[in-house]
């Protein structure tokens, strides 16, 4: 699919420090990206509702990693799906009464259009869960031999299953106890309910066709993919095996994250991923924002009534990526006051010497992505440049390019 237009980054000399960041399979901090290149899957959005500041965290915390090795030096290539045949898809489809293709269109433009807004930088591949069937069933069918893949006991639907628990390095990412998986494998797609299976954790990787639904055809017989094999897939197909960072929201750690992981593993012997990379959770009005719980405050209507994107940008990265926090309109207030106060210092002919605010935001950026730090490390540069006397002759320009170039605000 096509993914949307990128913005421009500024370029500027190189830093060639790596980021360092947290590793959830590890639970520390790792260096990431080789010295040249780096390759990045960020799990998409599954396009039956618009974009909300949940979504718009994860791809910006993401966005600084990009940035981040831009900075270095690091070629990118960076992959992203798009989950446009799933359940939850199916089901909104159905209740409204639209057609689940044209929902999955219409959600995935308005997504586009959001971030372009937000100025995060599109992926290189930009890739659809039903333009990947192909790939789908032969990774399906590579795992068959290995023992994992399995049909389910159901005279009726004998629908194919990976056996997560029984594969190599199964616990690598998420290091959850059986019942604490459990519960959460239920709540996230699961069905730990279902007879048939070898293990209540199994996870479903192709569902024969029912009556009425979507289907395509493949040697495992007409149907659809599950969930997670769908990113193994097109994460294998696009990056290749032990690439850099698997990344997505925390929600994404168990199961999603684990059975791709062991999934790419048993396809390849290889590592699926170096590290995963996990961004918090953002919440609103005392939950977790989510389409299905509709808490939802929607990137397109702050910007419809008004918001500037680069406030918005800046409401999320005044918490650092991996905290869960709760937005207030308060927040977006906030971030407009200091996008005001920066925009003033950038039509000022002179400011303070740019020099340590640089390299201040280079450091907080490489120190697991902290936005936070580097936020306030232009705030101070902009309080002493707003007080400068006016013979001093530094220009506005080098720090704000680098705000544009790291943080991707574009003042
Ligand atoms: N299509 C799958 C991934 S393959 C999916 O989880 N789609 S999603 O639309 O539900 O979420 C898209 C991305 O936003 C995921 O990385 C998810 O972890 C993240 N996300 C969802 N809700 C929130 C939230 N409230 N706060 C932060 N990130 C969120
Ligand atoms: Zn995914």
């Amino acid at each position: 699919m096509k993914a949307w237009s990128r913005p421009d980054v500024p370029q500027l000399d190189r830093d060639p420090r790596r980021p360092r960041v947290h590793d959830t399979s590890t639970g520390g901090l790792v260096e990431v990206g080789g010295e040249d290149a780096a390759r990045l899957y960020v799990c998409g959005i599954t396009p039956y509702d618009a974009t909300h500041l949940g979504h718009a965290n994860t791809y910006v915390a993401f966005d600084l990693l990009v940035r981040t090795w831009l900075d270095a030096g690091v070629a990118v290539t960076y992959t992203q799906n798009v989950t446009d045949i799933d359940d939850p898809l199916l089901e909104r489809a159905e209740a409204t009464g639209v057609d689940w293709m044209d929902l999955a269109e219409d959600q995935t433009q308005l997504f586009r259009t959001d971030m372009e807004a937000l100025r995060v930088l599109p992926p290189d591949h930009y890739v659809g869960a039903v333009e990947s069937m192909p790939l789908v069933t032969d990774l399906i069918q590579r795992l068959v031999p290995t023992g994992l893949v399995y049909q389910v006991d159901d005279a009726e639907h004998p629908d194919w299953y990976f056996a997560c628990s029984a594969a190599p390095g199964s616990g690598e990412v998420s290091d959850l106890d059986r019942e604490a998986a459990l519960a959460i494998f239920g709540e996230r797609g699961g069905d730990p309910e279902r007879p048939g299976k070898r293990d209540a954790l199994d996870c479903l990787v192709w569902r024969l066709a029912r009556d009425g639904e979507p289907r395509w055809d493949s040697p495992l017989g007409e149907g659809r993919p599950g969930w997670h094999i769908e990113c193994t897939a097109i994460a294998l197909e696009h990056l290749g095996p032990a690439f850099d960072v698997q990344g997505g929201g925390s929600d994404l750690v168990f199961p999603h994250h684990e059975m791709s992981a062991s999934q790419g593993r048993a396809a390849t012997g290889e590592p699926f991923a170096r590290a995963y990379v996990h961004a918090g959770m953002v919440g609103y009005e005392g939950e977790k924002m989510s389409k299905s719980k509709g808490n939802l405050v929607l990137v397109s209507k702050l910007r419809e009534q008004g918001a500037d994107p680069m406030a918005i940008r800046l409401v999320l990265l005044d918490h650092h990526y991996r905290e869960d926090w709760e937005y207030t309109d308060a927040d977006l207030e906030r971030a407009t006051e200091r996008l005001e106060r920066w925009r003033a210092i950038a039509n000022n002919p002179t400011a303070f010497p740019a020099g340590e605010t640089v390299q201040a935001i280079r450091d907080a950026l490489r120190d697991d992505l902290d936005a936070p730090r580097a936020l306030a490390a232009v705030d101070t540069w902009v309080a002493a440049s707003e007080s400068i006397e006016t013979d001093e002759t530094e220009s506005v320009d080098e720090v704000l390019a680098l705000v544009d170039a790291l943080l991707g605000v574009r003042v």
